[in-house]
Order: structure tokens, then C-alpha cells, then sequence
């Protein structure tokens, strides 16, 4: 509720030192004893909360839980996850973006969820989303964009994903063209980006944001467990999934202010300095048939640009790449 985020948003602003409920009260504008109401609540979502006589409340831990209070407790954007919807459990969070899109929902909506039992890759591919331990969310944007500039914004989330991490983790990740963010050479991030248009004109981005957080390998199915790996895994410890959301949430917004002022330009050299294929022999899964050549970088457009072994220039708009 609204009260709950402004009183989360008290909490945030107090950092970690007490606040009296009569204080709370007055800001909210709320009985005390809908305040005390509002903590048990948080309590059961797993909040930790020290009350102390005269001195009021203060936050000891949050929970590792992506549930709208606990991203939007000290989170610092204007727009981009100030609308969320958590579930426990969704097929998958792309279809109910989708169709909150579809009925209006404004720029920066972010559904998220504990677990898919449906998440999606590209290609009608399986996303493994198991509960509680990965960040499986889809981000509404409406870019005033042509649609066949979209698969940048797939580059730009990439870079604003790859920032986040090395933030949030100290690891530094590699972008594999277009849209996998790798750490030792295996799996931790896909993004999957889909767009409502017409033939001119975009309503509606929806970015797809898959991160292994938490997992360990014993936990990913057989058939991806040579190709994945978690943030937790390379970092060796578990990571709040929350926190980082909220750093995502955060490069996001900027690069993309970014982008709608200055162009893809910016973004593509931030997006260069975390490519791994540039430069390398890569071999081109495309719906066409397979294509092997030297990856030369990208186009201002974000194609691969792919140059084979006559010398001859492709521009790849989607394929899967091996290295
Ligand atoms: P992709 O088509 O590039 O990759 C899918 C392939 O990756 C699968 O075929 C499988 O081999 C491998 N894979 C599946 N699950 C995992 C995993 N957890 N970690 C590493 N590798 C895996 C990538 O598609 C785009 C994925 C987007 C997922 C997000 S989650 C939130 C949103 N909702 C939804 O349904 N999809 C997006």
C-alpha cells in the first residue's frame, strides 16, 4: 500500500538508526497503532525490526525477497520501478508485463517474481526460473523510437546489467552478442526484449531480465549446468537479490535517459568495453543457416557486424553465437 511505502521510505531515509512512532505517525498521518499494524506486516515479509522503548523502530535486516517493498526501500530512480508487481509465483513475468502494456501501464512498470514456471528465452526456448533464488523480472518502457531500433535497448540493458554487477559483486562480467552477460565463460544473465508496434511507431518495449543470483550448480538441470553459473557461485557467497535490482533499476533509468538525448552512440562504446566476440573467429546460428567469420563489432543499429572468410561484410540482426 502507499502508507507501507512511505513508511519503508522512512525507514530508508533513517538509515539505520531509530525512528520514534510518534514521529512515524505524524508522517504518515496514521493512528499508532497503524503504524505498530504496518510493522508486524513487514515482520512477516521477513523485515527485522528492533523496537525499543522512547526510541521507536529501526530496520536491522531486510529480507531476500523481491517483493516491491523490499526493492523499493532505498531505491533511488524517478520512474523505473516506482510501479511494481511481485508474485510469488507467474508463468512468466514478459506475459503479465505484456499485458499490463497492453492496458496502459506507464513507462518503468517492473513485474517481478520469486519463480516461473513458464519463463521464456528467445525462440520459444525454456528459461530455467526456479523459486527464490534468481531475479526474473520484465521492465515496460515506451521509447519514442522506430521499432527496428529496439534490439539496442537489449544492448543497453546489457550494459546497464553488466555495471550493476560489477558494483554490486566487484566480478567484472563479458557481453556476448546481443544479449548474453557471461562470468568465466558460462551463462549468468539473459535478457529477452519484445515490443508492441505498429509498422512506425513502438507502444511498448518489454525487457526480459533473467540473472542466476543465488543458485549453486548442483541446482541448475544437467542439461545447462556445463553453460551456467550464479553470481553466488563465482562470487562464493550469496548476493541480496533486492540490492541489486535496485542497482540495475538505477544504471538502467540513466542510460536510457542517456540514450533518448544522445543516441545509441554513448551506449555502444559502453557496450564495447564488455564485449568478449569483437575481434574473435565466431561461428553465427542464424534462422538462415550457420555463418562463420571474424566479429568486426556492431553497427550504430546494434547488428553484428560479421565479415567471412572472402572478405565479405554480413550484418547480423539476431542469431546465437559460439565463440
Ligand atoms: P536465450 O534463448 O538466449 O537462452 C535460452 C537458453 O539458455 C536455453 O535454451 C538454455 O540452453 C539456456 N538456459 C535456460 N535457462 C537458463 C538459466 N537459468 N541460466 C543459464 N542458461 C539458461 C535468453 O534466451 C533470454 C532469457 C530471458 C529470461 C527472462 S526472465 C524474466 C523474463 N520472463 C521470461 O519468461 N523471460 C524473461
Amino acid at each position: 500500500s502507499d502508507t507501507r511505502k512511505r513508511l519503508l521510505e522512512l525507514f530508508a531515509e533513517a538509515n539505520g538508526e531509530f525512528l520514534s512512532g510518534q514521529k512515524i505517525s505524524e508522517r504518515l498521518g496514521c493512528s499508532r497503532a497503524a503504524v505498530w499494524k504496518h510493522i508486524e506486516e513487514l515482520r512477516k515479509e521477513g523485515f527485522e525490526l528492533e523496537a525499543v522503548r522512547r526510541l521507536g523502530y529501526r530496520i536491522v535486516s531486510t529480507p531476500d525477497k523481491v517483493t516491491a517493498n523490499e526493492i523499493q526501500l532505498g531505491l533511488k530512480t524517478e520512474t523505473f520501478g516506482q510501479v511494481i508487481y511481485s508474485f510469488e509465483d507467474v508463468d512468466s513475468t514478459q506475459r503479465v508485463a505484456a499485458k499490463l502494456a497492453h492496458e496502459g501501464a506507464p513507462e518503468g512498470t517492473l513485474v517481478v517474481a520469486e519463480e516461473q514456471k513458464a519463463g521464456r528465452g528467445r525462440l520459444d526456448r525454456k528459461w530455467f526460473s526456479p523459486k527464490g533464488t534468481g531475479i526474473w523480472m520484465s521492465l515496460i518502457l515506451r521509447p519514442p523510437i522506430p521499432p527496428q531500433q529496439a534490439p539496442q535497448l537489449t544492448l543497453l540493458a546489457a550494459v546497464a546489467i553488466s555495471q550493476a554487477i560489477q558494483e554490486v559483486t566487484g566480478l567484472v562480467p563479458d557481453i556476448k552478442w546481443p544479449n548474453d552477460i557471461l562470468l568465466g565463460g558460462k551463462k549468468c544473465v539473459g535478457i529477452l526484449t519484445e515490443l508492441q508496434a505498429d509498422p512506425d511507431r513502438v507502444h511498448s518495449v518489454i525487457i526480459g531480465i533473467g540473472i542466476n543470483v543465488n543458485q549453486t550448480s548442483e541446482q541448475f538441470p544437467e542439461d545447462i549446468r556445463a553453460i551456467a553459473t550464479s553470481l553466488a557461485i563465482e562470487k562464493g557467497k550469496p548476493i541480496k537479490r533486492a540490492r541489486l535490482i535496485q542497482d540495475i533499476l538505477f544504471r538502467l533509468e540513466r542510460l536510457y535517459r542517456q540514450y533518448l538525448t544522445h543516441g545509441f552512440r554513448p551506449i555502444k562504446l559502453l557496450w564495447e568495453g564488455y564485449a568478449v566476440s569483437i575481434g574473435k573467429p565466431v561461428t553465427a546460428r542464424t534462422l538462415g543457416g550457420v555463418m562463420r567469420g571474424i566479429a568486426r563489432g556492431i553497427t550504430d543499429d546494434g547488428l553484428l557486424i560479421l565479415e567471412d572468410e572472402q572478405n565479405t561484410i554480413h550484418y547480423i540482426h539476431s542469431a546465437d553465437i559460439q565463440l
